[in-house]
């Protein structure tokens, strides 16, 4: 090896370098007739390019080695690099993985064009077959392929040499916010064809029916011969029949020696338009002929017929403007790293299907290909962006020429491959990186290249939304505040269509506003939507006892976001990666395994298709859908009663057009008392991506207000309390006192607010009772509470009521304390009380400014299933507007509360300080009793992990708080 070619180039330090000997990138589909070479290969770690250990073992492919035991594990950095020297270098120390295998070429492909292709490779890969170098290629995220036919004998056997480098000049341009990883991490295939190939297909089809198909050919054995010809047949599933449209008509053809073009056209009568809503699909398929008619090649595509335009400051799909519901997507898995299966990305999709999404942002590079296939088949609008980031020297290299060819080649060489994908929308440039003429200069080949869509690039548009730069038409900030947004949409300034390509971190216990995000966006002009950061936390899964990645161990180490005993999820660090970024990773709207945290269900209502409006009597149902009908929706009434009766009704939808709305009766009359009406979507039909009767919305409306009781005192013998005031009840194994704090979020710790928490000290408040004043069957207990932020003063009333106690609340907050976690009771139950029934929102997770969607209602749950294991402990568990509830045993003992108002209440088996100790769950030890909060307020999740806090009316002034509520025993 020392004496390479390929080596002696250093290509891992020359950015000039982007390939070699790499075929051009197509969209010619290859999957037919493809010899597989995944599986298991020789496979040898060394320390540095060209050193050899001599050690063989075995490795799967495609996988990162890093999650493999080979020796190298993987590391999480945000955006500083993981070395300090300038780019292009990279460290001495450079795992480097060589891989090998043979294989046997088939013997049928004598005479035929024999093309390896390596489906992604970081980041650097030199390939050699039977000793001879065969070619370079950079560019973690897309395929290379290489021209084997002069180094391979069909019949005989051929090894394959694939050495990966895992550091290079590249890496500075593939900083983006993830786990570093090494090796191969997508399929690996041989195929074949004939000479004379389709080197691209290039498709277009409008949303009008015309259909435009360009070939270019080519032929490796010499000239392209005489009289050849090519054909296409469009044989969409839903025109079977129509046999006009099975052969298109060639009716342009040029031809030179060495380049054949020719373009097949058709128009479509009554095509059924592709959009995210309706993602209808058409079979195309494109021969190339040699002149005896025999069919030299094939390429199989799927087509959708749509049009996307920027008119004016609106984004246009087919003409309408499309709210854009997006997340940002990467590829990953909790066992592989990067390594996803196409089951694997039908999963990611469907899950974004059932909460409402309808936009992906390949967040940073392009994603596995299959994704755009699975896009296009389930419906999703696609901002497909290249793998450009340069984040940690952003500046130096937007301008660097050296790195002029890499940012054309990873932008040009993404379009060539997705050009054909109905769901891409929108090209991106890549992702922070400053902004310099490597950009325009990509920006001016996709122009010419791709004039049908728009291009974005956040970091051209980021001082001036309304920058005429060359290379965004979309002003797509990142984390902008909602009133920035609103104001720049309102100031007669807006020239491009404002969607966010990140916002609403979901970071932990996140995602607060997201519903103030789009009552802006749904009711101002000009703001469209946005792509939130992001659909995974990045947890890899852990084994505690050597603290290795668990590989691919099989099913049943995770469910419902919690992991097996004896494992954890794995962040920043836990590999004893350093430097690291700690849980910066852990900021998605999945768990690792793909379970949906809370905030999706709050998406889930926010993108509801359907919304219920109920006025002066008149109950209206509104089709917020650009292109479709109800008709693929069921629906079902559900009367919810403050007395705890519920009555279901069947309902029938009215055909209500897109964007339009519609009277709908109510089948019940209007009850007496406090009253809710939800109505409750369901899928009428199996979808690709959910079976009939799944939920897609729960919408909901009040009906009427019932007048609060205030329960009267009775007699009885006197309030227990003891010489401190504090309430001795049976069931209590810890007194109701005052809480000021909670177990920090991410946000809390990353905004800076858990630290003024700690400054406060409320975080360990310690409390000093003043008076116990008692009066027959009331006791009035005065206690206070020195802070960092001044003294609150505590005064609890405790009254003797039918069947129970009645306590009412003041707390009195310094005006310098003008920002605690929480004002509330916080009390601790005995062992038993396991399942809580409540009436108010639910069933899920919901705080302050994160309750726009559960519904109000009777619900139940097991104490252990109302906590969210959010991979850093943290707060959580908490449910929004909450009136009454059972905390119950088995045997039906147990105690009710009932709230003077709406509150929000958890009920957890952690104290605030057991979570705020912990660092990963399994360090977490449940208590066998309940710790139950009841907030007067409680402060906004907001999004300050990245990007801005929660809203000033989310937050917990200073001054007087008053809360009341009863205890009774079941
Ligand atoms: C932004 C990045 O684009 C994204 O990759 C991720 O790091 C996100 O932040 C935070 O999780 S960049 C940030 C400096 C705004």
């Amino acid at each position: 090896m020392r004496r390479d070619p390929l080596l002696a180039l250093r290509p891992w330090e020359s950015p000039e370098v982007t390939s070699w000997r790499r075929l051009p990138m197509n969209a010619v589909d290859r999957r037919d007739g493809a010899l597989s070479l995944d599986g298991s290969w020789h496979f040898q770690l060394v320390p540095a390019p060209g050193a050899s250990s001599g050690e063989w073992t075995r490795i799967e492919v495609p996988g990162a080695w890093t999650t493999q035991d080979v020796g190298d594990l993987p590391q999480y950095t945000n955006f500083r690099m993981p070395w300090d020297d300038f780019p292009p270098s990279s460290p001495a120390t450079n795992p480097t993985g060589v891989y090998e295998r043979s294989v046997v070429i088939p013997a049928d492909w004598a005479g035929r064009r024999i093309v390896l292709q390596v489906g992604a490779a970081e980041s650097v890969l030199l390939v050699h077959v039977n000793g001879t170098p065969v070619g370079i290629s950079k560019d973690s995220h897309l395929a290379a392929e290489f021209d084997l036919s002069a180094v391979v004998r069909p019949g005989d056997p051929a090894t394959v040499r694939l050495t990966v480098i895992k550091w290079s000049d590249a890496s500075h341009i593939e900083d983006q916010d993830q786990w570093w990883h090494g090796g191969i991490t997508r399929s690996v295939l041989l195929y074949a064809t004939d000479p004379l190939h389709l080197a691209d297909v290039t498709v277009r089809a409008r949303q009008n029916g015309k259909l435009w198909v360009d070939c270019q050919v080519r032929n490796t054995a010499g000239a392209l011969p005489e009289g050849w010809y090519a054909t296409g047949a469009l044989d969409g599933r839903l025109l079977a029949q129509d046999a006009e449209f099975d052969r298109l008509n060639a009716d342009d053809l040029r031809v030179s020696d060495f380049l054949g073009e020719v373009r097949l056209s058709t128009t479509v009568r009554d095509v059924r338009p592709w959009t995210a809503e309706t993602p209808e699909l058409y079979e195309l398929t494109v021969r190339l002929h040699r002149a005896d008619g025999s069919v030299a090649d094939t390429s199989s595509h799927r087509v959708g017929f749509r049009d996307v335009e920027i008119r004016g400051r609106d984004l246009l799909v087919n003409g309408a403007r499309v709210f854009i519901r997006g997340v940002n997507r990467h590829d990953f898995h909790p066992l592989t790293g990067r390594t996803v299966s196409a089951d694997d990305m039908r999963a990611d999709l469907v899950v974004l299907k059932r909460f409402g999404f309808n936009a992906i942002r390949t967040a940073h590079y392009p994603n596995d290909p299959t994704l755009l296939d699975l896009a296009d088949e389930l419906g999703f609008y696609v901002v497909d962006e290249a793998n450009i980031e340069s984040h940690d020297h952003a500046h130096e290299i937007a301008d660097d020429p050296r790195y002029l060819g890499a940012f054309v080649d990873r932008v040009s060489r993404m379009v060539l491959r997705d050009k054909n994908h109905p769901s891409v929308v929108i090209w991106s440039l890549g992702n922070e990186s400053d902004y310099g003429a490597n950009h325009d200069a990509a920006a001016g080949w996709v122009r010419r290249h791709d004039p049908t869509r728009p291009l974005q690039y956040e970091g051209a548009a980021k001082l001036d939304w309304a920058d005429p730069s060359p290379a965004s038409d979309i002003a797509c900030p990142m984390y902008a505040p909602i009133e920035e947004c609103i104001v720049h949409a309102l100031s007669g300034e807006q020239t491009k269509p404002l969607i966010q390509c990140e916002y609403s971190h979901a970071m932990g216990n996140s995602n607060g506003t997201l519903a103030d995000h789009w009552a802006a966006i749904e009711s101002i002009p000009g703001l469209q939507g946005g792509f939130i950061w992001e659909f995974w936390d990045h947890g890899i899964l852990q084994r505690v006892s050597d603290g290795r990645p668990a590989g691919r161990p099989g099913a049943g180490l995770y469910d419902n976001g919690v992991t097996a005993p004896g494992h954890r999820w794995a962040y920043g660090g836990d590999f004893g990666d350093s430097p690291n970024d700690g849980v910066f990773c852990a900021d998605g709207m999945v768990f690792p395994d793909r379970t949906p945290k809370p905030a999706m269900y709050e998406h889930r209502e926010i993108a509801a298709p359907v919304r219920l409006r109920y006025r002066q009597g008149v109950f209206l149902v509104q089709n917020r859908q650009h292109f479709r009908g109800l008709d693929w929706l069921a629906a079902e009434w559900i009367l919810v009663r403050a007395d705890g009766r519920t009555h279901t009704a069947t309902a029938a939808l009215p055909d209500v057009p897109p964007g339009g709305s519609e009277t709908i009766p109510m089948p019940f009359p209007l009850p007496e008392g406090e009253s809710w009406l939800t109505l409750r979507v369901t899928t009428a039909d199996d979808e690709p991506w959910a079976p009939r009767g799944t939920d897609v919305c729960l919408p909901q409306v009040r009906l009427s207000t019932g007048a609060t009781r205030v329960p009267e005192p009775v007699a009885g013998p006197p309030v227990e309390v003891d010489e401190d005031g504090l309430l001795l009840h049976p069931l209590l194994t810890s007194p109701p006192v005052l809480s000021l704090w909670r177990a920090p979020t991410d946000n809390d710790e990353l905004g800076g607010i858990a630290a003024r928490w700690r400054d406060w000290g409320l975080d360990a408040l310690v409390r000093k009772v003043v008076d116990v004043q008692r009066e027959g069957a009331r006791v009035t207990v005065i206690a206070e509470y020195a802070t960092g932020a001044g003294t609150v003063h505590h005064e609890q009333v405790i009254t003797r009521i039918a069947g129970g106690l009645r306590i009412e609340e003041t707390a009195e907050l310094p005006e310098e304390l003008d920002d605690a976690a929480r004002v509330g009771t916080v009390f601790e139950t005995v062992a038993g009380l396991d399942v809580l029934d409540w009436y108010g929102q639910g069933p899920w997770e919901s705080y302050p400014d994160r309750s726009a969607g559960p519904p109000v209602g009777h619900h139940s749950l097991p104490v252990d299933e109302l906590f969210t294991p959010y991979l850093r402990p943290q707060e959580s568990g908490g449910r929004h507007g909450v009136r009454r509830f059972t905390l119950s045993a088995p045997d039906a003992t147990g105690l009710t509360v009932e709230l003077g108002a709406p509150s929000q209440v958890s009920v957890t088996r952690y104290r605030a300080e057991d979570l705020a100790a912990a660092t990963h769950h399994d360090e977490l030890v449940p208590r066998p009793g309940c710790v139950v909060h009841l907030d007067a307020a409680h402060r906004g999740l907001g999004t300050a992990s990245c990007g801005p806090d929660t809203s000033p009316q989310y937050l917990v002034a200073p001054g007087t708080h008053r809360w009341s509520w009863t205890l009774r025993v079941l």
